[in-house]
């Protein structure tokens, strides 16, 4: 993130966006387009994004001499739109299934806070869920799921600290078969993508999983912090190459972030976005959706 951008953002503490369409300014021709061109990508849209807006804004440029707000937004929000087509994805739960959803992802990025959020959500379809403690590494994590369970009456399979988490995920998996839950939400330790040792430790839980049903395929879903930027693009790829992700939730949306790394990361993978992260709470998990994505980051200030 450019040092124009964070300076801004710490000064104006507000939601993303109405304060991302304020960074654009009023009026815009070919001297100032420059301008637009750091704020795009200071945002974390990447080289490729913010070159596809700066050209088409060329374009429009050599018809009119100036721009205005609205059009660049206007402009900018076409290109989001066209590569973000195809990313909103639902999870399917066919009657008397049980869905396999394993999160996975970098230290912090929000693992443990989305497998309550995803459990509370699906509950509240009427789907019944359970949350598996399979990050056996840190100490108190199966504690942080046990209390967010017992929060929330859902169900939680963990393990002793050290114990094997494939032996947890099977675990989990087969209770909640047996409980006749609709959906267990594996929660995994946070790891770096380059440490490969720790990638063959997904790939083992998968594969366990595939021992104790091999008729399932489960959703690996990937916990992207917003707030991390276009670094989200190599991680993603690693985690993607190593054990194929089939889906991604974008937390921490709430903050300042413009999470416009997301943006890059689809056009470049397309792997399919399922939530987005708005909060620390149960309910602060929301389906994702491009135009609201879009609409939410040039949103006027009220
Ligand atoms: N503002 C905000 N904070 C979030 C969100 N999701 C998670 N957090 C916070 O981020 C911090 C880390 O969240 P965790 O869920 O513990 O992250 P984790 O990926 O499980 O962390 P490790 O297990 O240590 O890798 C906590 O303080 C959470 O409350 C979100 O969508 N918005
Ligand atoms: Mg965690």
């Amino acid at each position: 993130m450019f040092n124009f951008f964070k300076k801004t953002l710490g000064r104006v503490k507000k939601s993303t966006g109405g304060f991302f369409r304020s960074l654009i300014p009023v009026s815009i021709d070919e001297n100032s387009i420059k301008n637009v061109e750091n704020i795009f990508y200071s945002a974390d849209f990447g080289i490729e994004i913010t070159a596809e807006i700066i050209g088409e804004m060329r374009t429009e440029l050599k018809k009119n001499k100036e721009m205005r707000r609205e059009d660049v937004v206007s402009v900018a929000s076409k290109i989001l739109e066209k590569n973000l087509n195809g990313a909103e994805a639902s999870l399917e739960i066919p009657e008397n299934s049980t869905q396999v959803i394993c999160l996975v992802g970098a230290n912090g990025s929000g693992k443990t806070t989305t497998a309550a959020k995803l459990a509370y959500f699906y509950e509240k379809l009427g789907k019944k869920t359970l949350l598996g403690s399979c990050d056996t590494f840190r100490a108190a994590a199966d504690e942080q799921l046990r209390t967010w369970g017992k929060n929330l009456s859902i169900d939680v399979v963990a393990s002793k600290h050290g114990a094997d988490p494939a032996a947890v995920a099977f675990d989990a998996y087969k209770a909640a078969v047996a409980r006749g839950k609709n959906v267990v939400i594996l929660d995994t330790a946070g790891r770096l993508h380059v440490k490969s040792s720790l990638m063959g430790e997904l790939q083992k839980i998968l594969r366990i999983l595939k021992k104790a049903n091999n008729d399932i395929t489960p959703n690996v879903w990937l916990v992207a912090d917003a707030t991390i930027g276009t670094n989200t693009i190599e991680s993603t790829e690693t985690f993607h190459s190593e054990i194929g992700l089939t889906g991604i939730v974008l937390a921490k949306l709430d903050g300042t972030s413009a999470g416009g790394a997301l943006v890059g990361v689809y056009k470049k993978l397309h792997i399919p976005i399922y939530f987005i992260g708005t909060g620390e709470t149960p309910e602060s998990l929301e389906k994702f959706s491009a135009t609201k994505y879009i609409d939410g980051l040039f949103a006027s200030h009220t």
